[in-house]
C-alpha cells in the first residue's frame, strides 16, 4: 500500500490551495463565534477572503494557551471534548489541549496517513514505546494503527529490558520512540547480549525531538532499519501533522489540515519557499482547539515541490533544525545543538551521547561539549585521547566560528533518556534563577 488516501495526498496544488482557502474562511468564522479569545484579536477584521486577508491576520502563540489555562480557549463546552492532553513547558505550567469525537477522528486520518507514508503495511506489528498519558505521542501512534488496522502495542517508555524482550518474542516489525529512546534501546540490547540489528525491527517511526542526518545514520546502522522522521505537536494535533516518506527528502505536511507558513521569527514577514526560518501553522478543520497562524518555534525550510519519491503533492518541511529557544547565544553567536550533533556524529571515536553546558565565566560565556567515547576508545593512552579531544574541539568551533571545550567522558556515563532527551544545561540560566 503506497497511500492511505491517494486523492487527497496526491491533490492538485491549485484544488488544494482552493481547499485551503474555503476551509480558512470557515475556520475564521467558527473561531470568532465561538472563542472570547479570537474575538478581542480579531476585533476589527470582519471576515477573510483571500490567502493575503489571511497572512496579515496577527499570529497566536504558546502564551496565549498558558493565559487561558485550563480550558479557555476551547470552542466547545467540556463536554463535546473526549480527550484532553498536556505537555509541559520549561516554565512548568501546562500547555492544555482537547479533542472532540472528530477531531479524534481527524488525528487518526493523518496518523494513519503518516504510517503508511513511513512504509508500514496490514501485518506489522507496531512496538509503541512512545509515552502514553498526557503526552500526545503514544495515543497518537496508536489511533493511527487502529485506523489502519495493523496490530499495535501500547508499551509505553520506560522497562527497557521488558522491551527488548517484547520485541524479540513478539516479533515486532515497526519501532515508534523519540531517537534517543531507540539509541538507549540499542544499548540496552546490547548489554544484555542482543543483536538489536538481528531484530525483526524493520522501520522506526522516530520523533518528539530534533535530530540530524547523522543521528539518523547511527540509529539506522545500530539497528538496520529505515528510521523515518515523524514531526507534529499538542497545540496543533499531537504527532501526524508532517513525516517523511522512505524517500527521507523533506517531512510531507498534511495541509489539507494544518496549512503551513515560514516566517522571520524577527519581523514575522513571510518567507519565500526554501528560506530558512519559523514554522507557523493554522488547523483547517480543529474542533475543541483550532488555531490560527500558530508559531512554533520550530525552525525550518519549506518547499511546495512534488515528491521525486512518493509522488505525495503536499508541501514539505526540511528537518527541524531546533527550536527558537533552544538556540543559544555565545558571545554573540547563535548556537543551534544540531550544529554541534551534526559533527559529533561524523567522528567514530565517540558515541552519539553528548550534553551541552553552558556557563559563564569572567563575564564570558563559556561553551562545553560533553561527549561519551566509545568503549573501545575509552582505552587508548592518555596522548591519544587528548589528541582526540582537540581534533573534536577544532571540528566544532570550525562550524560555529566560536571557540568551544570539549571534555571526553566514559561511556554510559551521560544520563540517558527514554523520551525527550536533554541536552542542554544552561548553567547562565540557573544562575539568573537563583539572583
Ligand atoms: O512531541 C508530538 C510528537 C509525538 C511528535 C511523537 C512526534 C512523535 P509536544 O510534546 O507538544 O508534541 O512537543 C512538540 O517537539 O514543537 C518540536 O519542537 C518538537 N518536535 C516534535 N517532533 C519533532 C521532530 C510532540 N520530528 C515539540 N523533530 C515541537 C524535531 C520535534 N523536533
Amino acid at each position: 500500500m503506497k497511500y492511505f488516501q491517494k486523492d487527497i495526498e496526491t491533490i492538485k496544488e491549485s484544488e488544494l490551495k482552493e481547499l485551503q482557502l474555503e476551509r480558512i474562511k470557515r475556520i475564521f468564522n467558527y473561531v470568532k463565534e465561538k472563542i472570547p479569545f479570537y474575538q478581542t484579536l480579531y476585533k476589527n477584521i470582519k471576515r477573510i477572503n483571500s490567502f493575503s486577508d489571511f497572512t496579515n491576520l496577527p499570529f497566536t502563540v504558546k502564551n496565549n494557551l498558558r493565559d487561558t489555562y485550563p480550558f479557555k480557549m476551547f470552542s466547545v463546552p467540556i463536554s463535546e471534548v473526549i480527550e484532553i492532553h498536556a505537555s509541559s513547558g520549561t516554565t512548568g505550567k501546562l500547555t492544555v489541549v482537547g479533542y472532540t469525537k472528530n477531531d479524534i477522528g481527524v488525528w487518526s486520518e493523518v496518523m494513519a496517513r503518516s504510517l503508511v507514508c513511513a512504509g508500514v503495511k496490514k501485518g506489522d506489528i507496531i512496538h509503541n514505546s512512545y509515552g502514553y498519558g498526557l503526552f500526545t505521542g503514544g495515543l497518537g501512534v496508536h489511533y493511527g494503527a487502529l485506523k489502519l488496522g495493523v496490530t499495535v502495542i501500547p508499551v509505553s517508555a520506560g522497562g527497557t529490558q521488558r522491551q527488548l524482550m517484547i520485541i524479540q518474542d513478539f516479533k515486532s516489525t515497526v519501532l515508534t520512540c523519540t531517537p534517543s529512546y531507540s539509541l538507549y534501546m540499542a544499548e540496552e540490547a546490547k548489554a544484555m547480549g542482543i543483536d538489536p540489528r538481528k531484530t525483526t525491527i524493520r522501520v522506526g517511526i522516530l520523533g518528539a525531538e530534533p535530530w540530524t542526518e547523522g543521528m539518523r545514520k547511527q540509529i539506522e546502522k545500530q539497528w538496520n532499519m529505515i528510521a523515518i522522521d515523524i514531526y507534529g505537536l499538542s497545540e496543533i494535533i499531537g504527532p501526524g501533522v508532517a513525516i517523511e516518506c522512505e524517500g527521507k527528502d523533506g517531512l510531507h505536511v498534511w495541509a489539507d489540515h494544518f496549512l503551513p507558513e515560514v516566517i522571520n521569527p524577527e519581523t514575522g514577514e513571510v518567507l519565500e519557499e526554501g528560506e530558512e526560518g519559523e514554522l507557523v501553522l493554522t488547523t483547517l478543520t480543529k474542533e475543541a482547539l483550532p488555531m490560527i497562524r500558530y508559531r512554533t518555534g520550530d525552525i525550518v525550510k519549506l518547499t511546495n515541490s512534488v515528491c521525486p519519491h512518493c509522488k505525495r503533492t503536499m508541501p514539505r518541511i526540511s528537518k527541524i533544525k531546533g527550536r527558537i529557544d533552544d538556540m543559544l547565544i555565545i558571545r554573540g553567536i547563535n548556537v543551534f545543538p544540531s550544529q554541534i550533533e551534526t559533527v559529533l556524529t561524523k567522528i567514530p571515536e565517540v558515541a552519539p551521547h553528548y550534553q551541552i553546558v553552558v556557563s559563564r565565566e569572567k563575564h564570558l560565556d563559556k561553551l562545553e561539549v560533553r561527549v561519551e567515547v566509545t568503549e573501545k576508545t575509552f582505552s587508548d593512552e592518555i596522548k591519544k585521547l587528548e589528541e582526540l579531544q582537540r581534533k573534536i574541539e577544532k571540528e566544532i568551533s570550525g562550524v560555529l566560528g566560536l571557540s568551544v571545550s570539549v571534555k571526553l567522558v566514559e561511556p554510559k556515563s551521560i544520563e540517558r533518556s527514554m523520551g525527550k532527551a536533554k541536552r542542554v544545561i544552561d548553567l547562565r540560566k540557573e544562575l539568573k534563577g537563583k539572583a
